[in-house]
């Protein structure tokens, strides 16, 4: 049981001394008529309560407690179930009767199981469902405890392995001496030779060696130096020069006295241990042009390219520090698509641009008869052939790398199974990046998974993404409400804790937002491209004519609305026509403010004009409702419809034309895991409004370095952008305080040069808990296993029948 006791009595001494209002309160739940309410429900009908006299009393009181924090309620005949969340990542279960003014605790599972019934209606043996508890696994793990812990692992592990690896007596540094013994490059060995065979002779090494360091210049190079201190049991990797690798030898000298959090971490940082990563990420169109766009073709095709450039400079940077000639090698590993629609999706190797060693590998999927599969398949249909993909990924990265890569990072549900499958099978340190689940963005997606499933085939995916979760050492996320959410809201991650779809599996422990195995690293836009308006002499003024041309010119078939008053500041989206991206929604606010009509125009680029051109149903549909609002509303003179891709330095210079016009950038989603093109924008110096569901709600600071907004409250939305403008044409230094917050946010908070530091590091500070804890985890991975293979394969296998 979980919930606060003091909570739990006082609601039970309210029940049974107010039993008047307590009545009324919960009544007003039964009288919804629904079996289900969402929390939004919960709060409204709680709200109208509070409105009638007797109501009013409930207000300050634990019922009100309860209430507030309630998520989700399963109403029955007389019986309430709630799920409620004192705190982020603090849930409790309740189940209460008006009529017996009763009130306690339940455990998770029996929630789940009324949850059931609302679907199943007490169906035969559902009670027999199988139910996933990991939490018996995680035991002799440490855990955090604060909700301000979360999302900072590493300092968390850090603090914890210096104490628990160093109290016991001598067992800490004998792990640490192994653990230095095992570094190689190829036939190289570093670090430590067999000289150094205990502690004792690594004490005495180092201090012959910082004797030895002493008396010689600074700038030395290891090579000078490799004689003497081969002889003492060192190899290379300490550093590139003598003062480095006498500091370095002085770092451990010091910890192996006394460890702290911080002398550990920095020790750990900079052990040479990465030399070669694999980024899995099979769906989509992977590749450097013309895929941005295409079916399940976003963002993260972005985020791997800039981060694969980011991630080479600092290996490089590492490695040279380390005294190590060494080319870090990256691959990013996707599917090959031999119908390749004129992309290079079809190319087994592509070398990536702005990068000296890292490339693109693409596998083909094979069928069950070990055919090539030729066609494209949508991420929501992958399942049965990432198995055969991992086996052929493992074959042909060996032959590329010439070994195991040294750190398998995953991408997205398909992604992050292969990623576990090769990483358990490699012994490798795994990283998974969800960049967005699934689970959330849909409503009940779990609860009513059958209804999905033909479409969507959500039972494979939370199954592949349960065992992810679970497997990968550790997990990296853009935002902290990823994990956790908010106060208000419930965190991505943290929505994966407990669930269950009825008839297929019930999770009562999933995942632990407390676990130290998250980490908020975020992403950056690529500074070469996405710089501020201001910086005239990087701008590419060849593009001014075209941009001219594409805003205020002609139409045509992928182009709709031609703008009358041309002298109006412009507003500005951009974004798949997703209906999750909500650009219709934001077309359609803007029709119906009278006020933000007259301050601005509105230039969308989204989709295709021509509905014919588009491949994908919900786009389909979304053009569809484009076309009926620029008629219904009479847009054309003031909407600048473009149906088109933009390439990304085009698309750099745009935000900037938008920031000379004084505009603003709009981001509307109905719920945006981060949103890449709020920090881009941003990075240009543009205003910025964006939904305050999931990342831009903590990217921005609302009213200083962009604004929110509630895609649920068009109407309001609207009036706050209006009023910006109009108080910008009043007075231009309101754009500018918006449009230097902005700046100040993203170079302070969203770099990819700090993200990959900060992700080498974490590499390699898991990469030693990793070592550390590695038998302890044989557990959990055997259940695991067995869980990939009695629940996930034939779930995936059932979708070829
Ligand atoms: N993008 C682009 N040209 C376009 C539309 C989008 O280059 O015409 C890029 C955009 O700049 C951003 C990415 O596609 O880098 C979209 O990422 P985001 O995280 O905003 O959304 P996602 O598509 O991943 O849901
Ligand atoms: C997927 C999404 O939905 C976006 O919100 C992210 O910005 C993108 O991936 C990159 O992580």
């Amino acid at each position: 049981m979980t919930l606060e006791r003091e909570f739990l009595e006082s609601l039970q001494r309210y029940f049974s001394e107010d039993r008047n209002t307590t009545h009324l309160a919960l009544h007003q739940l039964h009288d919804l008529g629904k079996p289900l309410l969402l929390r939004g429900e919960v709060q409204d009908a709680f709200a109208r309560l509070c409105e009638s006299t007797n109501g009013k009393r409930l207000v300050g009181t634990p019922v009100e407690r309860m209430l507030q924090a309630t998520q989700e309620a399963v109403v029955d005949t007389d019986w309430l179930y709630l799920a409620v969340r004192l705190r982020v990542g603090h849930w409790g279960y309740l189940r209460l009767n008006s009529n017996l003014m009763f009130v306690e605790e339940i455990p998770v599972s029996e929630f789940l199981y009324f949850k059931e019934r609302v679907v199943d209606h007490h169906e035969v043996g559902a009670e027999y469902i199988l139910e996933i508890d990991l939490e018996p696994f995680l035991r002799g793990f440490p855990k955090m405890h604060e909700t301000r812990s979360i999302g900072r692992g590493v300092e968390f592990l850090n603090r914890r392995l210096s104490s628990q690896l160093f109290e016991d007596s001598g067992k800490g540094n004998r792990l640490l001496l192994d653990f230095l013994r095992v570094h190689r490059y190829q036939q190289q060995t570093l670090m430590l030779n067999e000289a150094v065979d205990n502690v004792d002779s690594l004490r005495s090494a180092l201090r012959q060696a910082d004797e030895l360091l002493m008396p010689v210049p600074a700038d030395t190079p290891w090579e000078k130096l490799a004689p003497d201190l081969r002889a003492l049991g060192f190899e290379p990797g300490w550093g590139k020069d003598a003062e480095r690798i006498r500091s370095y030898m002085e770092l451990l000298l010091d910890i192996l006295e006394a460890p702290s959090p911080y002398s550990l971490e920095r020790f750990l940082q900079n052990i040479p241990m990465i030399f070669s990563i694999a980024i899995l990420s099979p769906h989509g169109w992977f590749g450097q042009s013309d895929v941005l766009g295409r079916p399940d073709t976003g963002g993260q095709v972005v985020y791997i390219l800039d981060q694969v450039r980011a991630l080479e400079r600092a290996m490089r940077r590492s490695l040279l520090e380390q005294g190590l000639d060494i080319d870090p090698r990256i691959l990013v590993v996707t599917r090959l698509i031999p119908e390749a629609d004129g992309t290079s999706c079809d190319q087994r190797i592509e070398p990536i641009a702005g990068t000296r060693n890292a490339r693109i590998l693409r596998v083909p999927f094979l069928d069950s008869n070990g055919q090539v599969v030729p066609h494209w398949i949508s991420r929501f249909e992958i399942w049965p052939y990432l198995e055969r993909f991992s086996r052929e990924v493992e074959r042909e990265m060996l032959v590329e790398l010439g070994d195991r890569p040294d750190f398998i990072i995953g991408n997205y549900s398909d992604g992050n199974l292969v990623a576990s499958l090769l990483s358990q099978r490699l012994g490798v340190t795994q990283c998974n990046i969800a960049h967005a689940l699934e689970k959330t963005k849909y409503l009940y997606s779990d609860l009513y998974w059958r209804e999905n499933e033909e479409h969507y085939h959500f039972s494979c995916q939370f199954t592949a993404d349960l065992i992810a979760m679970n497997t990968a050492d550790f997990i990296i996320n853009s935002t902290y409400q990823e994990i956790a959410g908010t106060g208000d809201s419930v965190g991505q991650y943290e929505a994966h804790g407990a669930y269950t779809m009825p008839g297929l599996y019930r999770v009562v422990h999933g995942i632990d937002v407390f676990d130290p195995k998250f980490n908020i690293v975020s992403p950056g836009a690529d500074e070469e491209i996405y710089f501020p308006y201001t910086d005239s002499d990087r701008r590419l003024v060849h593009y001014d004519e075209e941009i001219r041309e594409l805003l205020f010119g002609a139409d045509g078939s992928d182009r709709r609305g031609v703008l009358f008053d041309t002298d109006k500041p412009l507003l500005f989206t951009m974004a798949r026509l997703d209906k999750i991206k909500n650009i219709t929604g934001l077309v359609r606010w803007y029709s119906e403010c009278r006020e933000l009509r007259d301050e601005a125009n509105l230039v969308v680029v989204a989709g295709h004009v021509d509905p014919d051109r588009s491949s994908n149903e919900e786009e389909y549909e979304q053009i569809l409702e484009m076309h009926r609002l620029m008629d219904e509303y009479r847009l054309d003179g003031h909407v600048r419809w473009l149906g088109m891709y933009l390439d990304k330095s085009f698309a750099g210079e745009l935000y900037r034309a938008i920031a000379d016009f004084r505009g603003a950038f709009v981001q509307p989603a109905l719920f945006e895991a981060f949103g890449l093109t709020v920090i881009e924008a941003m990075s240009t110096g543009l205003p910025t409004f964006a939904t305050s569901f999931g990342g831009p709600l903590e990217i921005i600071e609302d009213d200083v370095s962009g604004f929110h907004i509630n895609p649920n409250h068009g109407a309001e939305a609207a009036r706050r952008i209006a009023g910006f403008l109009v108080r910008c044409r009043e007075d231009p230094a309101e754009w500018q305080r918006i449009s230097t917050g902005a700046l100040a946010r993203v170079s302070a908070r969203y770099t990819w040069k700090g993200y990959a530091e900060r992700l080498m590091t974490l590499s390699r500070v898991y990469g030693f808990w990793h070592y550390v804890t590695d038998l302890e985890r044989d557990e959990l991975r055997r259940y695991l296993e067995m869980f990939y293979s009695l629940q996930y394969r034939p779930l995936a296998r059932a979708m070829l029948d």
